[in-house]
């Protein structure tokens, strides 16, 4: 009898153990997701024009649903928003130029990260602008393309 109930005691300690180590593995899991995103680094530039080093024209690619960590640099034009912005950046669909859902970020001057998940849609789109940042703005604009 008294072994049954230690017995019964001992697997309910087990099962407690294996929840905590379950818990632990999803709270460990989540922040290295983050850590395996890859990172794209951008500048948004005071010639009102975004930059990625090695690109003569710069130009993203990613994989429909990848994770990415965009690293921006941003420096101001000649002109800002109010709220201290100094250069956006929409996705729109190339198609027809509607934008695409949690993808319209705005750039304080010096380093930001966004954590990204790309469109699960494969195309081509379009990185805009969102702040008239100077008489250059309406050409501030890149490539982004969706890999299936
Ligand atoms: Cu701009």
């Amino acid at each position: 009898m008294m072994a049954k109930l230690a017995m019964k005691k001992a697997f309910r300690i087990d099962r407690i153990v294996v929840g905590i180590a379950i818990l632990g593995f999803l709270l460990v899991r989540v922040p290295r997701v983050n850590g395996q995103a890859r990172v794209i680094e951008l500048t948004a530039d005071r010639d009102s024009r975004y930059k990625i080093a090695g690109m003569r024209s710069p130009e993203i690619t990613v994989k429909t649903g990848e994770q990415i960590l965009l690293r921006v640099t941003a420096r101001r034009g000649k002109s800002w928003n109010r709220d201290g912005s100094v250069h956006g950046f929409s996705l729109l669909r190339a198609r027809d130029r509607t934008k695409v859902d949690g993808w319209d970020l705005l750039f304080k001057p010096g380093t930001q990260e966004f954590v990204m998940t790309a469109p699960a849609e494969p195309g081509e789109y379009v990185v805009v602008c969102t702040v008239i940042c100077s008489e250059e703005h309406e050409g501030m604009h890149m490539k982004f393309t969706v890999l299936p």
